[in-house]
């Protein structure tokens, strides 16, 4: 599998994340993707680059201008309150929530971090805007890659995406990846393209972008939010708005369910999408479906993934990967890389 990746995910490295009244270690580390390169190489799978900067133009086809200047000139701002902040990361403790203003951007720093996010769990370190515009330029590599005949390429990124909006970070996630690859295809000419969220949690991020669009279709399997992060979004009549009505699938399940209503769920997205008619895909790849995630809770066992991956490349799409979540990091590899491979052996 054509698999691009740059090393430069190990400057994004969070200290501690807000859970529950106190600050825990963060679970989204650079370990994760060590991981899986290292199973892709031993597995003999991945033919890895590492691609060249693209121009920041197709980042702005999905963020708003003010959150990535935000976002690219945040560390130093922090840093510039007080120097001792080096030392420890960036983290929101105010938001702009209903009957609050978030048009008029405040000059304080920590005003800003909040309107520009939506949860206390995703630090912003002094690596966070580096490391993200390397998954995104690893993103679009896949892209390009898949625009040009690849059957599949997979974009191995952290931080991960998919909670991330045009304007807010959170979730971990702060450039959403699988949206700027999924507008990219639009914008190199293909005209119907389909996102399918994968990953434990709901893609609020994805979802929000494209909700009124026509041309990209969100389909998601995911934790039911009554119960699950992110709470707010991903619930089953969420179908989209104005031109995009019919355009986003929504297929919550409750905590606990195991590989095979997770399977007929997956299935019943892939037949959305076919429905919809798209001509390529991108698959936010998250594993945190894994029966021993950390933060997630799902049944699915590690042969499992083989399926998710045969299931896939079954729906005959050109196909761009996209690494979201998945905590279990001695586990992640196998499962992320069993994708790649029930992929590969079932498109041949
Ligand atoms: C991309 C992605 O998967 N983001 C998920 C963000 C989830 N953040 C909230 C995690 C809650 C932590 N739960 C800890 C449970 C300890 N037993
Ligand atoms: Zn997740």
């Amino acid at each position: 599998m054509l698999t691009f990746y740059n090393d430069k995910h190990h400057l994004h490295r969070g200290k501690l994340e807000m859970f529950r009244g106190e600050l825990v270690p963060c679970f989204e580390v650079p370990d994760r993707a060590d991981h899986v390169l290292r199973e892709l190489n031993a597995r003999g799978l991945g033919h890895v680059e590492t691609p060249p900067p693209f121009t920041a133009s197709a980042i702005t086809r999905v963020h708003s201008q003010r959150y990535v200047d935000f976002l690219a000139g945040a560390w130093d701002e922090w840093v510039a309150l007080n120097p001792a902040n080096a030392q420890r990361d960036a983290i929101p403790s105010f938001w702009p929530i209903r009957t609050f203003r978030s048009d008029v951007v405040p000059t304080n720093f920590q005003a800003k971090l909040g309107l520009f996010s939506y949860d206390a769990g995703s630090p912003l370190t002094a690596g966070t805007w580096t490391a993200a515009r390397a998954g995104v330029d690893c993103t679009l590599a896949a892209a390009k890659a898949v625009a040009g005949g690849e059957r599949a390429a997979f974009a191995l990124t952290r931080p991960p995406g998919h909670h991330a909006g045009a304007d807010f970070f959170g979730g971990y996630c702060f450039l959403n990846n699988a949206a700027i690859a999924a507008q990219w295809l639009r914008d190199a000419g293909i005209e119907r393209v389909a996102v399918l969220d994968i990953d434990y949690h709901h893609g609020n991020g994805t979802q929000a972008i494209f909700y009124d669009r026509p041309d990209v279709f969100f389909a998601s399997v995911h934790g039911d939010p009554r119960t699950e992060y992110p709470f707010y979004l991903g619930h089953a009549d969420e179908r989209g708005e104005c031109a995009g009505v019919g355009a986003n699938l929504n297929l919550p399940l409750p905590r606990g369910t195991a590989f095979a209503p997770w399977r007929e769920a997956m299935g019943q997205a892939l037949h959305g999408i076919a429905a919809f008619g798209a001509q390529a895909l991108v698959v936010s790849l998250g594993v945190d479906t894994f029966a021993g995630d950390p933060v997630a809770g799902f049944g699915l066992q590690s042969p499992d993934y083989l399926r998710v991956g045969e299931d896939l490349a079954d729906a005959g799409l050109p196909t761009v990967f996209v690494f979201e979540g998945g905590y279990a990091v001695a586990e992640i590899g196998v499962n992320a890389v069993n994708v790649l491979e029930g992929f590969k052996q079932r498109a041949g």
